[in-house]
């Protein structure tokens, strides 16, 4: 791996927004990939990060300081991961459930889906089943995304899918993803997983083909 990574990756574990934003920048300079960027500079440390966690080696202050450094990082990948996108696939709208307030994954698969084309309304994190109907009703998206990182919330998403039916929305495609979740879950409770970003392009293009046959 690159050194330009490696020192992405310490600046995301020591959450140093200042250096990852001039970090993020130099990688783009250097006419490095977004999504490898993405993947490899940023995604890589929230994955140490959360072996660090887990193990007792960081707790939530820091976690929350990589975590904002990591989102500043992603907010100047963004809009070359969604650049040259002409005609629009579909209309998703994606929130973290109601009682969660992780939402650093859910933000990546938004910017990848409008990297790949879909209409991506983010409703945010601790998002309540009514906001859902209600940003249904309002867009008319034939499709929903719903996060959950903690086996505690992602009990709301059944909630979610069960008043969806209840008014009208049982047509619309349900994704699902998050890390307690599982794609035995998903079919569980009506809906479809995957397990990352590129992943989640891949369901939602396969989701829209499915929508317009
Ligand atoms: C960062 C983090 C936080 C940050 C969140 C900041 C933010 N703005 O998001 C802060 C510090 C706030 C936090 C708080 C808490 N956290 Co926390 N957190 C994490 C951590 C370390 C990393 C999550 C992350 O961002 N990963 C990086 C991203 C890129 O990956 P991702 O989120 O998994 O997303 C990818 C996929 O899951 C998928 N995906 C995600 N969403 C969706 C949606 C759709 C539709 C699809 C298709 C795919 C998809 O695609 C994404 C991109 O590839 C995880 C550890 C872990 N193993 O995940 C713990 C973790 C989720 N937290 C945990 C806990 C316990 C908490 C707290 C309760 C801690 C506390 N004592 O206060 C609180 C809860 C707050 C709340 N009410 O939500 C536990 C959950 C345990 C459980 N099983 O329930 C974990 C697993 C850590 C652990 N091992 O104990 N946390």
């Amino acid at each position: 791996m690159s050194k330009l990574y490696k020192k992405m990756q310490e600046a995301v574990l020591e959450g140093d927004e200042d250096v990852v934003v001039e970090l993020v920048q130099e990688a783009i300079d250097e006419g490095l990939n977004a999504e490898e960027i993405l993947n490899d500079g940023l995604i890589e440390a929230m994955n140490e990060v959360a072996v660090l966690f887990r193990d007792g080696d960081m707790f939530v202050p820091e976690v929350l300081m990589s975590a904002n450094a990591m989102q500043a990082g992603n907010g100047l990948l963004k809009p070359l991961l969604v650049q040259g996108v002409s005609e629009k696939k579909g209309r998703i709208v994606i929130g973290t459930v109601e009682g969660d307030l992780h939402d650093i994954g859910k933000k990546i698969v938004g910017m990848m889906l409008e990297g790949a084309g879909f209409e991506v309304i983010d409703l945010g994190m601790d998002v309540k089943p009514d906001r859902f109907i209600g940003a249904l009703k309002e867009t008319e998206a034939t499709m929903l995304g719903m996060s959950a990182m903690l086996t505690t919330t992602m009990t709301v998403m059944p909630v979610v899918i069960e008043r969806m039916k209840k008014e009208g929305f049982g047509h619309v495609k349900v994704m699902i993803g998050g890390a307690p979740v599982t794609d035995a879950y998903a079919q569980q409770i009506g809906a479809h997983y995957s397990y990352d970003a590129s992943s989640a392009v891949e369901l939602a293009k396969r989701l829209a083909e499915e929508l317009k046959a």
